[in-house]
């Protein structure tokens, strides 16, 4: 939840021909960073110099800030300058997430330098503590708190400058079975059910051990969330479900909230208030064995190397959906695919966990999201269309159900001319959305007040998409979706009835990487010969296993809150013993 306030101004004094950005600060809800900028471009538009003038907390805020703040550049002034300075950028992944924007804004990148690292001598320094978790995203803040509910110390390494990972991210909901949300709303559902979605939507090749585990203890990790301060009230439908379970936040108007950027400062908070110990900017690069046991973490941080010893470590340092390298090396056929991910999401856990004997499981299982925006990963949720958006194609027309599994919705856009499509909601959705209202204050949507306008704006054949929804109108207010079978259309919250209407061009992009660590439904890493590492825990995207060869919407948070809530447990019980 990102709110911009832009003071953009061009800086006085400039010589003639040259130009200077301006300052502009952005504030996020749970906590806020202000971050000062300069800009250099040169006359053929390149970006030649950024010159961070206050550093940045947050490489989320630059990612979303830096190209509204290009855009007002470029739109506002007639860019012939000539001027080159020297960039200097304190943070690495605020550089990365710097650079990103940038290029995906459709500039060239001439001249950016990290701030040169040589004269800081780095310090050594050893801790102690009974648990030691990598990555302070959803699962490692579960965990964290957990374990030190238990009464044990726990740190906390995190290599970003801020909390929340892909957690952050998650915007859809959370799929619980058997929750009082649920009752209130009258939404028949079980735990069978929920495990036989899962494995249907994974291909059967999810072990299923894990997955009954997420289902029968979903409802209790709703009812944790709650006593932490979590209120997932309502429920809304996810591809691949056969009922409404995927849980999502509201405010106090009642508007949908993104469930991640809801989560993470609670968690923070809730993890601050059990004592857990925060390591911010600092990579663990090592686990620590003895005698076939995890004890311990080697981590690095600008000026600091760090010996930590513990009794139990966590690795909860998510996927690596956010290193297209390594996306590439698993399933060669994603190269050339955009990603939703952070840009730290990149396989560390993997690795470190390879190197002390892990096994590893489900490796080229890598899953697609439909609804993508293509010039910079941004994710349309999934639950849009589970509340009533439709996807037509470049002629204006519907050519899929719209709540199949991602992998099949994928596949369908794809088999489409220029492998793309457009999402429409309308009016009501945009009213009662903060996340639409989001996407457009973006830029992301376009918006048409009446169809024939928005048909426009796409380029569109208008009566087609006149007739496309109408038709979509008709078949909701019948309860039946006649052309492709969509089975929900007697329960879908919305109708697409209330103009003006809004449309946003996806296509698929690299989203979940299912594969990862082996465990065992205690969360403990499992070998290469079927043992377990003892000391040694996973939980969240670092793990395989959980979501076979394709993830249903609304699992992941599901699994992160599940088994980061089991690992801190069993670490915490281990290290009593
Ligand atoms: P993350 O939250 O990714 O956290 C991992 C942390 O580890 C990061 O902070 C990272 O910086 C840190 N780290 C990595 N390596 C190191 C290292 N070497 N040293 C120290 N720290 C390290 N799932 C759903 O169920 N519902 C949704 O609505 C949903 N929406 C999504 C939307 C988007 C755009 C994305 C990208 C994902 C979405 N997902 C959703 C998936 C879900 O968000 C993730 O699978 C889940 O949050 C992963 O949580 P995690 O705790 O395992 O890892
Ligand atoms: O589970 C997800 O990844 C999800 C629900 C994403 C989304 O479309 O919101």
């Amino acid at each position: 939840l990102l709110t911009l306030v832009l003071a953009f101004g061009i800086l006085t004094g400039c010589a003639k021909n040259e130009f200077k950005g301006g300052t502009f600060t952005g504030e996020e809800k749970g906590f806020s960073s202000t971050i000062k900028v300069e800009v250099t471009i040169s006359n053929d538009k390149t970006i030649e110099a950024i010159n961070i003038v206050e550093s940045a907390e947050s490489a989320d805020i630059g990612e979303v800030a830096l190209p509204i703040m290009i855009e007002k550049v470029l739109g506002s002034q007639s860019v012939d300058v000539d001027a080159v300075s020297t960039a200097t950028i304190t943070s690495d992944a605020f550089l990365v997430a710097v650079t990103k924007a940038i290029e995906s804004s459709g500039l060239k990148v001439s001249d950016l330098k990290a701030k040169e690292a040589g004269a800081v001598e780095k310090k050594e320094e050893t801790l102690d503590a009974d648990v030691v978790i990598i990555g302070a995203g959803g699962a490692g803040m579960t965990a964290a708190i957990t374990a030190a509910s238990e009464g044990k110390s726990v740190i906390i390494i995190e290599k970003a400058p801020i909390v929340g990972g892909n957690t952050s991210r998650a915007t859809g909901g959370m799929n619980a079975a058997e929750t009082k949300y649920q009752e209130t709303a009258g939404i028949e559902d079980s735990v069978e059910l929920f495990v036989e979605d899962t494995m249907k939507g994974g291909y059967e090749k999810n072990n299923k051990e894990l997955v009954q585990t997420m289902a029968e203890q979903s409802a209790s990790a709703i009812e944790f969330l709650d006593s932490i301060g979590a209120h997932l009230s309502d429920v809304g439908k996810a591809g691949g479900a056969s009922t409404n379970r995927s849980h999502r936040p509201v405010d106090a108007e009642g508007k949908i909230l993104s469930v991640g950027s809801y989560l993470v400062p609670i968690f923070e908070q809730a993890a601050k208030d059990n004592n857990v110990t925060f390591y911010m900017e600092t990579e663990a690069t090592e686990i620590m064995m003895n005698e076939g046991a995890a004890v311990g973490v080697k981590a690095s941080s600008a000026n600091t190397d760090y010996t930590i010893n513990a009794k139990a470590v966590i690795l909860a340092t998510g996927g690596f959906g956010g290193n297209l390298e390594m996306v590439e090396s698993y399933k060669p056929e994603l190269k050339g695919y955009v990603t939703t991910n952070a840009s730290t999401i990149t396989g560390d856990g993997i690795k470190m966990a390879e190197a002390v004997g892990a096994n590893l499981v489900d490796m080229a299982e890598i899953q697609i999201h439909p609804t993508v925006v293509q010039s910079n990963g941004a994710l349309i949720t999934e639950s849009l269309r589970g509340d009533g958006a439709i996807l037509v194609n470049n002629e204006g027309k519907r050519f899929t159900n719209e709540v199949l599994t991602r992998d099949v919705v994928s596949a369908n856009i794809i088999a489409e001319e220029g492998s793309a499509a457009w999402l429409i909601v309308d009016q009501q959705m945009f009213d009662d959305s903060n996340v639409i209202q989001g996407y457009v204050n973006k830029g992301y949507m376009i918006q048409g007040d009446t169809i024939a306008d928005l048909a426009k704006a796409m380029e569109v054949d208008e009566a087609t998409l006149q007739e496309t929804i109408d038709n979509w109108v008709g078949m909701v207010k019948a309860g039946e979706d006649t052309d492709f079978g969509r089975d929900d259309l007697a329960t879908v919250k919305y109708d697409l009835s209330k103009a003006p209407y809004y449309a946003v061009k996806i296509a698929p992009g690299v989203h979940h990487t299912m594969g990862g660590v082996e465990i065992n439904t205690n969360t403990e890493v499992i070998n290469k010969n079927g043992e377990v590492i003892p000391g040694l825990y996973a939980a969240g995207e670092v793990t395989g296993g959980v979501h076979g060869g394709n993830r249903l919407g609304g699992n992941a948070v599901a699994d992160i809150i599940v088994f980061g809530r089991i690992a801190g447990q069993n670490a915490a019980t281990y290290v009593s013993k």
